[in-house]
């Protein structure tokens, strides 16, 4: 099988995603790095019209949307698996991996996210606050409803990793570098408690903003 390819630039958290679910499945892999503008440029909007990323390809298969990407590596590389055989439980990872997709990345991670990490980091912007502050009572409906899904299990859909969890963590271990993640966690101690054991996996280990960075120049 030929190496999987993800364009990206380093830091997206959809693209660790996708990164750690490789990872998970033991997968040879390479990061194709953007710079910052590229993605809304030719060549990849030939890849992505959107000008979005992580694009995946692989031995002339292209492909983009975190979502598609990830379920299109569990058809390809089955094992281990990263999707639970209960189907109610089955049915919680496709939940969270919405959710994450609708109310999680969107309102929280490109607001908060944005204007904490990513804007100083990439552009040297300055932190927008009204626009933090007016995210937050939204946030807090989304770390509560995940709080209550991950509940007392060890992960997000069940007691093993699922493609729920992959989603979820790189958005959160960007939140977790904020000063809203202790209101937003303040009595979801679960949460931090299930970051901790994300961040100790080799998948988000190896997938930090600076790791992606340094799998970039190394080609
Ligand atoms: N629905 C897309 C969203 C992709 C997305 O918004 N990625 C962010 C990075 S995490 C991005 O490309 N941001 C750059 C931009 O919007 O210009 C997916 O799931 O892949």
């Amino acid at each position: 099988m030929s190496p999987f390819i993800v364009h990206t630039i380093p830091g997206s958290p959809a693209a660790r995603a996708v990164l750690a679910a490789l990872i998970e499945k033991n997968a040879a892999f390479r990061v194709a790095g953007l710079t910052p503008g590229a993605h809304k440029l030719e060549p990849h909007l030939s890849r992505h019209p959107f000008g979005k990323m992580p694009v995946l390809e692989q031995g002339g298969f292209t492909l983009y949307e975190t979502q598609a990407i990830l379920r299109h590596l569990e058809r390809v590389l089955p094992s281990p698996s990263l999707t639970p055989r209960d189907p109610s439980e089955a049915a919680r990872m496709d939940q969270i991996m919405g959710i994450s997709d609708w109310y999680l990345f969107k309102g929280v991670n490109d607001v908060i996210g944005f204007h904490r990490v990513v804007g100083p980091r990439l552009f040297g912007l300055i932190p927008d606050e009204k626009a933090i502050a007016e995210a937050m009572p939204h946030a807090q409906v989304v770390f509560g409803e995940l709080g209550r899904l991950l509940g007392d299990k060890a992960y997000l859909a069940s007691d093993r990793p699922s493609l729920a969890d992959l989603m979820v963590a790189p958005q959160m271990d960007f939140l977790a570098q904020t000063p809203e993640w202790t209101p937003l966690t303040r009595g979801r101690s679960n949460l931090v408690e299930w970051l901790g054991r994300m961040n100790e996996r080799d998948c988000m280990r190896l997938t930090t903003w600076e790791a992606v960075a340094q799998l970039a120049r190394s080609g």
